[in-house]
């Protein structure tokens, strides 16, 4: 799954080469990625290629296109969400609002997963906690919505990090009082949700279609 996701982000690294680009972020730390390669996890063009995605301005990434309909965020379920079996309420929360289910899958992720996926936290002290609780072996449900302004939309379903300070209505704020358990992730922007998106799926892991009640839900008129 790892590899298959930095092939696709190796494949959207290579069809950028030919133009201008920009990358979403600054050089990274080298340790990070050569501690990676190292552990054989990755070789280190593919990783720094996943790790960097390459977005050419106002083009498509893997999140869609930013500001459309098509935009998409990457939003998990914590294993306290899975141990606490409200998976189907807080679905239902994406769903009634009217955003579309893109993939969904349930695993436990590998340390070398969830590192990456947290790794601007990882100078934290609450990183190596927040690793062992997401890899514990009590799955996640790993997802990808898509719809009008979802990245900013799905934040404000999940509510503020510390569940004390989320708004009641949100998910954060009417399950949890923990900022260390606050059941579930979603992705804080554009650039994050390509590269969430990219290390947890691999392409063809998410579907195109569209909802009967797409048209209904969509009108601006
Ligand atoms: P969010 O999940 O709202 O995007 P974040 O990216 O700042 O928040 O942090 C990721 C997760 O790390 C967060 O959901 C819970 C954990 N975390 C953040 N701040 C923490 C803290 N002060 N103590 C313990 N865990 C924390
Ligand atoms: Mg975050």
């Amino acid at each position: 799954m790892f590899s298959s996701t930095l092939r696709t982000s190796a494949r959207m690294a290579s069809r950028a080469s030919v133009r201008a680009f920009t990358t979403a972020r600054a050089a990274p730390s080298t340790k990070v990625y050569t501690s990676l390669a190292a552990a054989g996890v990755v070789s280190f063009a593919a990783y720094q290629a996943a790790q960097y995605p390459v977005r050419l301005e106002g083009a498509k990434t893997i999140a869609g296109e930013k500001g459309t309909a098509s935009e998409r965020s990457f939003v998990m379920i914590k294993p306290d969400g899975v141990s606490r079996q409200l998976v189907g309420k807080i679905i239902s929360r994406f769903e009634e609002r009217g955003y579309k289910l893109v993939a969904i899958k349930s695993l436990t992720p590998s340390p070398a997963l969830a590192k990456e996926h947290y790794i601007d936290l990882a100078s934290r002290p609450f990183y190596a906690g927040l690793v062992k609780y997401i890899t514990s072996g009590t799955p996640v449900v790993a997802m990808v919505w898509e719809g009008k302004d979802i990245i900013r939309q799905g934040r404000r379903i999940v509510g503020a990090t510390n569940p004390l300070e989320s708004d009641p209505g949100s998910v954060r704020g009417q399950y949890a009082v923990s900022v260390g358990r606050n059941l579930i992730h979603a992705s804080d922007g554009f650039d994050s949700a390509t590269k969430e998106i990219g290390l947890w799926f691999d392409e063809a892991e998410l579907s195109e279609y569209e909802p009967i009640a797409w048209p209904w839900v969509m009108a601006d008129n």
